[in-house]
């Protein structure tokens, strides 16, 4: 059954992504956003009640009590197949981060050309934490120890991964109470498809066990070395000026589009669009330069680390396609629409597939290899600069704004007490004298169901509103940028009062920007240190603290919520659930729905929720946040309290009559 066709303002809240709707329809293309309103969502597969694991079925469960041919009940097939997703996740976050460790290892041996350990004190700082000798070793010897630890977390069989021991020291034991701790990457993956093979596990909730630990393998695993190793060689990031949105493309210049995950190409294509031989090339083609830009999470890494404008999340990556402004558009991994070669036809654009494990039919492929990456990423760049000639019309919306991303859990500690005495103690202070009433973090994608870019959006500025101090990864995070909130003062107009004064005093924007999707693993790393810090219990749980996805749709998504759950962390998605069951089913009767929620809690201290209202997700929030500040002993948050310093009160101030100024200051009349 067709949906109805939603107008440009119910699709996004996006101006300029309006724009280029509106150009879509004139020119008759179809994009993800019109895709979404004709095809309507399986609500059988939806709610998670159709398996398709074996060739007796699909069988789809419609009535309470139906079963599978095979006798599968409701709740074993949604447990399956939420571990399924959570597996698929897990494994392209993992993979990614074994790709990175594979770099460091060719670096380490100088076999990766163009590549230099641009951070070595991360790399002493971590070798140290995995228990590899630092001192008198050059950077190579210990990146070559450390790159071969990490490739061997993946094929691990017994034992734990080495990186969960960064977690807090009651949570490893947790895990290792609950017999959840994971033991090698791939094998938590593997077992999770074993598991779920037709004739396998069919206990909801053993299977749920198991989803734990793959998700952990993910969290404290895959991702974790991914960030780190990212770090290692490209610099761990620091507050930079960047832009976003497709105003950042521009008219007079050869427009190069990276997208996609990983950013040992995408760091290359910068170096490379830097080169003067690569910049006179583009100038003999009639262009001004080289204008580079990114979408999605490969925009995160190289604007997180160098500043390289973003021209959009998720749902941008067409619309930057029919801007006809685009040369190329360089694709590696994950959340590559298969639509961008279609859409392209339509223009000039060159859509350029990078990496072995993926290719899209019709585009150019180009084959990424990190030993001669610098030459590879020439090419490229060549390619995009030969095709400058055959760009027709353009329309670029006028439409950017500037951010300061760059938030890693390193430069949070170093904000916050400076080089000598870099500490999260103000920021522990601060949420417990009330000033910042809690942390969120928002994060993952945006869903051409729901309208782009509203839900974060909404949902951050409410939370602002209330003292809830608001970091960011991932799509989500350009959403946020998109509208101002990860500019300095530009965001401060929307922000409580207590958290205005910490933002006024750090220098901080009211939104953290921390970013791509596999850096969630420093919001991890953050909570860690904040319970290590004290004052805020002895483990993740305790912390006033709320992970959100609003507008989430990738596998990724659910295996970053659940292991946040499993790390302690109460977490909501927005939009659709994918394991809602029958609507008129009894609410006690459904075990997946109630385990990953109540019973979770009772096992990890963290929960897992569907909620597709943005109001009952800020009201969960702060109740959530506000039975841990009762259970810590804090004060009850009190806006009244605060906002009688910072900024606004200087200006306040400076507007009062002498007297009245002596007397606000000093409690003093005027003599
Ligand atoms: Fe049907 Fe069972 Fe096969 Fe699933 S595993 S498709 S429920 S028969
Ligand atoms: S890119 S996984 S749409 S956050 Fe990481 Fe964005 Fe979600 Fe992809």
């Amino acid at each position: 059954m067709a949906k109805t066709k939603r107008t440009y303002e119910e699709q996004t809240t996006d101006p300029a992504a309006q724009q280029m709707l509106i150009r879509a329809d004139e020119l008759g293309i179809g994009t993800a956003f019109s895709r979404a309103d004709e095809m309507a969502p399986c609500n059988i597969g939806g709610a998670g009640m159709c398996c398709k694991i074996c060739s007796m079925g699909p069988c789809r469960l419609t009535k309470e009590g139906q079963t599978g041919v095979c006798g599968a009940t409701l709740d074993t097939i949604q447990a399956r197949n939420f571990i399924r997703s959570i597996a698929g996740g897990a494994a392209a976050h993992s993979d990614h981060g074994r790709d990175m460790a594979f770099t460091l290892k060719a670096v380490a041996n100088g076999e990766a050309e163009g590549y230099i350990i641009r951070d070595v004190a991360k790399l002493r700082t971590v070798a140290k934490e995995n228990g590899i000798a630092i001192e008198g070793r050059s950077p190579t010897e210990i990146a070559d120890e450390l790159a071969d630890l990490y490739i061997a977390q993946f094929g691990q069989q017994r034992g734990r991964i080495v990186v969960t021991k960064r977690a807090p020291e009651k949570r490893q034991k947790l895990w290792e109470e609950r017999n959840v701790m994971p033991r090698g990457i791939d094998r938590e993956v593997v077992e999770a498809l074993h598991r779920t093979h037709v004739g396998d596990d069919q206990d909801p909730e053993h299977i749920l066990v198991h989803a734990i630990r793959t998700a952990l393998s993910d969290g404290w695993g895959g991702s974790l070395i991914a960030t780190d190793v990212s770090d290692i060689l490209f610099g761990t990031p620091a507050p930079v000026l960047g832009q976003a949105n497709l105003g950042v493309l521009k008219d007079d210049m050869v427009n190069v589009v990276v997208h996609g995950h990983e950013p040992t190409l995408s760091e290359m294509i910068v170096a490379a669009s830097q080169d003067p031989e690569i910049i006179e090339y583009a100038r003999q083609a009639g262009a001004q330069g080289i204008n580079l830009s990114g979408i999605c999470c490969t925009a995160n890494e190289i604007l997180m680390r160098q500043g390289i404008p973003a021209a959009g999340n998720f749902l941008h990556q067409e619309l930057a396609i029919l801007t006809g402004a685009v040369e190329a558009m360089i694709v590696d991994v994950q959340c590559i629409m298969q639509a961008l070669v279609n859409l392209s036809s339509n223009f000039h654009t060159k859509i350029i597939t990078t990496s072995p494990k993926v290719r899209l039919k019709g585009a150019t492929h180009i084959q990424f290899d990190e030993h001669k990456a610098l030459t590879i990423a020439k090419e490229i760049l060549k390619v995009a600069i030969d095709n400058y000639q055959n760009r027709g019309q353009t329309h670029i919306p006028q439409i950017r704004e500037d951010l300061v991303p760059g938030f890693s859990h390193e430069y949070i500690n170093y904000m916050l007490g400076g080089s000598y005495r870099a500490s999260f103690r103000p920021l522990n202070d601060a949420i417990m004298s009330g000033r910042i009433r809690g942390v969120a973090a928002i994060v993952g994608c945006n869903n051409p169901r729901s309208k782009q870019d509203f839900l974060h959006t909404y949902v951050t500025e409410e939370l602002l509103k209330q003292d809830v101090l608001v970091v960011e990864t991932g799509c989500g995070a350009i959403a946020s940028a998109k509208v101002g909130l990860l500019l300095g003062e530009a965001g401060l107009d929307k922000v409580g009062p207590g958290l205005r004064e910490i933002c006024e005093t750090v220098g901080i924007p009211p939104v953290l920007h921390m970013g791509s999707c596999v850096d969630n693993t420093r919001i991890l790393t953050v909570l860690t240190q904040m319970v290590e810090e004290g004052g805020l219990g002895d483990d993740i749980d305790q912390v006033p603290a709320v992970g959100l996805a609003p507008e989430w749709m990738s596998e990724k998504a659910l295996s970053i919520g659940t292991y946040c759950v499993a790390s302690g962390a109460y977490v909501i998605f927005g939009g659709s659930s994918p394991i809602s069951g029958m609507p008129d089913r009894v609410a006690d009767s459904d075990i997946v729905i109630n385990y990953i929620s109540e019973g979770w809690e009772k096992l990890y201290g963290g929960k897992m929720e569907f909620i597709p209202d943005p109001d009952e997700m800020i009201q969960k929030t702060l109740e959530h946040i506000d039975k841990k500040r009762v259970a810590l002993g804090l004060p009850e948050y009190d806006p009244a309290r605060f906002g009688r310093s910072g900024d606004r009160r200087m200006l306040e101030l400076e507007q009062m009559p002498v007297e009245e100024q002596r007397q606000a200051l000093y409690g003093v009349a005027a003599d």
